[in-house]
């Protein structure tokens, strides 16, 4: 079951059919702590279309925040200490195998797109990729309630000069795209599922890559469990998982780029670069 943000309300698709919700906001649905089952009984009660527009579908966010984890694959602590050769501390190395995991705030809905919508790279950095993550949606009571797919836009030379940057290189306009649906299931996706990337510039494919969850290294129970120490969420919120593909150090993102990241339950997030 996905569930879909439009310009005239939430639609959930079940089996080919999509469920129109009305007025009822994201917001409602998010917080909930029984999503998979409210949304199986309420499109019991709803006659549903099998026509949807993809074009017009909105980040499935309302006021969630939008957190992240890092460095939870062995590429992703490989790629941080390459560029941050010149910071000084081998502590990528250390929070890749250290108990605690990195976590940081990464977006709010003004600053996250949906797909169709344009990312943005920093007018002051000079090294920007896209990091695409499988991303959890959370309840407030820390339920994993749903799956959804994240790109976690970032400066990587920002955040290689000093690690004290990340906020900078992470949260600006336009740098974080959901989408575009959300898996609604409680049931953990499959080891096997793949994540994976294309770039396309000029209408080529400059870069692809993929990786599967067998990859990260972290439980994404314990990653929430993590979160939501000492930390309220009462609209539920979203967790990125970090990224597995990281494009070699010579590729940055230019004007115009069509970024496609496809994690097959879900579907595709595909943004240009603005
Ligand atoms: O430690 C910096 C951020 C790492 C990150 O965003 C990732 O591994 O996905
Ligand atoms: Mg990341």
């Amino acid at each position: 079951m996905k569930l879909y943000r439009t310009p005239e309300g939430c639609v959930v698709e079940e089996a080919n059919r999509y469920h129109p919700l009305g007025a009822i906001p994201i917001d409602f649905l998010l917080a909930r702590e029984d999503l998979p089952e409210y949304l199986s009984e309420f499109i019991e009660t709803i006659t549903p279309s099998e026509e949807f527009h993809q074009s017009e579908i909105l980040a499935p966010i309302g006021h969630q925040e939008v957190w992240a984890a890092g460095v939870t694959y062995f590429r992703s602590r490989g790629a941080r200490m390459e560029e941050a050769q010149n910071a000084g501390g081998d502590f990528y190395d250390r929070v890749y195998s250290a108990e605690r995991p990195e976590l940081f705030f990464k977006s709010t809905a003004s600053r996250t797109v949906g797909a169709g919508g344009k990312v943005c790279i920093r007018a002051d950095a000079h090294w920007s990729v896209p990091e695409p993550e499988l991303t959890l949606v959370v309840s407030p009571k820390g339920r994993i309630v749903g799956y959804t797919i994240g790109n976690d836009m970032s400066s990587r030379d920002i955040e290689g000069e000093n690690p004290l940057y990340l906020p900078q290189a992470k949260v600006y306009n336009g740098s974080c795209a959901l989408g575009p649906a959300i898996l609604v299931s409680e049931s953990s996706l499959p080891q096997s599922t793949e994540i994976t990337l294309e770039i396309d510039r000029h209408g080529r494919v400059e870069f692809s890559g993929s990786v599967a969850l067998t990859e990260l290294k972290r439980d994404p129970k314990t990653l929430v469990e993590y979160l939501l120490r000492d930390n309220s969420f009462p609209s539920g919120c979203f967790l990125m998982t970090g990224t597995g593909i990281v494009p070699p150090s010579s590729f940055t993102l230019a004007r115009g780029d069509r970024i496609r990241i496809t994690i097959e339950p879900i579907g595709t997030l595909e943004n240009e670069v603005a």
